[in-house]
């Protein structure tokens, strides 16, 4: 397995809407496996393939990952699809790897109920709650070109990416 580079805003790739997986080659097992990697080296508890430059349909997520390093129980989720959602709301403060260091509150569906493929090619479901629904929304939206800060208001999202462009001119990140 090798880490990948995440891209950070306003990397234009992670305004593109990524593509069905058609079939589960060595190289998409690959790109999981090495999209586990560098969301636990990041660290964060989410990825999505928008964030290191692939335009397919596969996120990974833990929302556990401060656990011992054997045992990590990563989720792949190839062509994921969300199938229900709850009345309910939550509200938590997010976080993306593509705007370093930047936080706000999203609102979202308490709970999901989300469909997807696994690396062996099963069809599965999972149901996530508050973090974990976050996570899963967060990464979905990365696959459909959206970010965390597209719900805030335009003052605020102006406000985050003028700070990421200065922290990238400053050199505190790539
Ligand atoms: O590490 C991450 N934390 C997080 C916190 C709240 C809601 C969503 C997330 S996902 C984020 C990693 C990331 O950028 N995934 O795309
Ligand atoms: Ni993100």
């Amino acid at each position: 397995m090798s880490l990948r580079n995440i891209i950070v805003v306003p990397d234009p790739l992670l305004k593109q809407i990524a593509q069905p997986i058609e079939t589960i080659t060595e190289d998409v097992k690959k790109q999981a496996l090495d999209m586990v990697e560098t969301m636990y080296d990041a660290p964060g508890i989410g990825l999505a393939a928008n964030q290191i430059g692939c335009l397919n349909r596969i996120f990974v997520m833990d929302t556990n990952y401060r656990k011992e390093e054997s045992s990590r129980k990563p989720i792949i989720m190839i062509n994921p699809e969300i199938v229900w959602k709850s009345e309910e709301i939550s509200v938590m403060e997010e976080g993306c790897l593509s705007i370093p260091q930047q936080y706000a509150e999203v609102e979202r569906p308490k709970s999901v109920r989300v469909k997807y493929i696994d690396i062996d090619g099963e069809v599965r479901e999972h149901i996530g709650e508050d973090l974990e629904s976050h996570c899963i929304q967060h990464e979905l939206d990365h696959l459909n070109g959206i970010l965390f800060i597209d719900y805030l208001s335009r003052l605020k999202r102006n406000m985050i990416l003028r700070k990421v462009e200065k922290m990238k001119k400053d050199g505190i990140i790539l």
